[in-house]
């Protein structure tokens, strides 16, 4: 039986006030795509069937290289992370496993760590490891990189990092490694451009040789940021000939705030599938650099035509469709909850908006060339409000039709800063 942290009596309390408006817009809206020819009950079998990972590190307070500002009752550690993730999950019925992120999660007993989530209603998604910063016991530094490194010790020890990672993952029930990795330069002429990567491609080999038959290696790529001058796993095309060099378990990993202003997402997205390299996204946004605003608060439409392209991998699989679906976000104003629950409403409301898109009619305006008309398939969707969907989906699955509403009755924030130690100022994401 799961053991959810919230009162379900008080969030059936504020449904049972809501259920009969959220009827009457969830009828209207089905009517509206009666009318379209689409069954509203089937959109919404397939939002309650959708799921995105939350971020551990996404329950505490984020921050940047000036400050962080932590908030009364954030967690200090994994176990409360967990508790604040099965909030998310119990009021939003869409946030099932989390992603943990090593060393910052580690414990001494990861069986007891899996069941602790299980008894939350929670699993694991995808793991990351970190060889972005030195610990304090470490025996060699980052700081000239880390799978790209020129010092072969430096090297394995990242290696060996990457497969502790998976050792760790394997007893909590996930099945995928996160390798994201900041090696770069900072001045022309630091390091050679083609060696780097020989030496990632090298290192990340051995990471790969250990992975489970079932694991997948997700390479997540990234134009900037630590490094300012060159990055070794920059663009997706790096990544994808990597993740071909390496093997059919690895393939790529999308953080939608890891690309230059502007660049076009969902073609990448498109093109990772076309080559059977699609493994998975960390959803956030941004206007400038890596942001990790909250999903869809800066560019929802990019968002839904990222889902746009999902559905229609979806429909077409080639060499197969799973993506690993997971928030990766900063959340350095706001409660990191509210943030999550929002986030996760939009990212479910984006694939709801993809799949009520006329696909026969874009495929007839595309063939014809009826420009006009292939963008006015897009469009509809896009500007037809799916939130009753979303919301019905979740009531029905025992969540809140209010999020927000819920989790501030709930008192959750305020009783945790009576009971959990104040996290103290820093720096930085974590
Ligand atoms: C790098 C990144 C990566 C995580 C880190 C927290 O910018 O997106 O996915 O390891 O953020
Ligand atoms: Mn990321």
């Amino acid at each position: 039986m799961t053991e959810y942290p919230l009162s379900q009596d008080q969030i059936d309390e504020l449904n049972a006030a809501e259920a009969e408006a959220l009827q009457d817009d969830y009828d209207s809206l089905g009517r509206q795509l009666a009318r379209r020819g689409i069954a509203i009950d089937e959109v919404k079998e397939k939002v309650a069937a959708f799921s995105v990972a939350v971020p551990s590190w996404g329950a505490g307070r984020g921050g940047t290289r000036f400050a962080k500002f932590p908030i009364a009752g954030e967690p200090t550690n994994i176990h409360e992370k967990l508790e604040d993730c099965a909030v998310v999950n119990q009021l939003g019925r869409n946030t099932p496993r989390v992603s943990p992120h090593f060393p910052w999660d580690k414990v001494s007993d990861y069986d007891a760590l899996r069941e602790e989530a299980a008894a939350f209603g929670l699993g694991f998604d995808a793991v990351n490891s970190n060889t972005f910063q030195d610990q304090a016991d470490q025996t060699h530094s980052y700081r000239n990189g880390s799978l790209a490194a020129n010092d072969p010790a430096v090297r394995a020890q990242a290696v060996e990092h990457n497969i502790e990672c998976i050792e760790i993952g394997q007893k909590l029930g996930s099945n995928a490694l996160t390798v994201w990795v900041g090696d770069g330069t900072n001045f022309p002429g630091q390091q050679d451009l083609a060696r780097s990567l020989d030496r990632y491609l090298d290192a990340a080999a051995q990471v790969y040789s250990a992975l489970p038959d079932d694991w997948r290696m997700l390479l997540e790529h990234k134009m900037f940021e630590p490094a300012f001058y060159s990055t070794v796993i920059s663009d997706w095309g790096s990544s994808i000939l990597a993740a071909q060099e390496l093997g059919d378990k690895a393939q790529c990993l999308v953080d939608l705030g890891h690309h230059a202003p502007n660049v076009n997402i969902e073609q990448i997205v498109a093109r990772l599938h076309r080559f059977g390299k699609l493994g998975g996204f960390h959803f956030n946004d941004s206007k400038y650099g890596d942001d990790d605003l909250d999903t869809g608060s800066i560019n929802p439409h990019q968002l839904f035509l990222v889902f746009n392209e999902l559905v229609e991998a979806e429909l077409h699989p080639r060499n197969g469709f799973n993506p690993a679906y997971m928030i990766d976000q900063s959340h350095n104003v706001t409660d990191p909850i509210e943030s999550m629950l929002s986030s996760a409403e939009a990212i479910a409301g984006a694939y709801a908006k993809a799949v009520i898109v006329d696909r026969e009619a874009l495929y007839a305006a595309q063939e014809s060339n009826d420009v006009m008309m292939g963008f006015q398939a897009l469009r509809r969707a896009y500007r037809t409000d799916v939130s009753p969907i979303v919301a019905k989906a979740r009531a029905e699955a025992g969540g809140a039709i209010d999020v927000l509403g819920a989790y501030r009755a709930s008192g959750w924030r305020d009783r945790k800063a009576q009971e959990r130690q104040p996290v103290g100022l820093g720096a930085g994401i974590v």
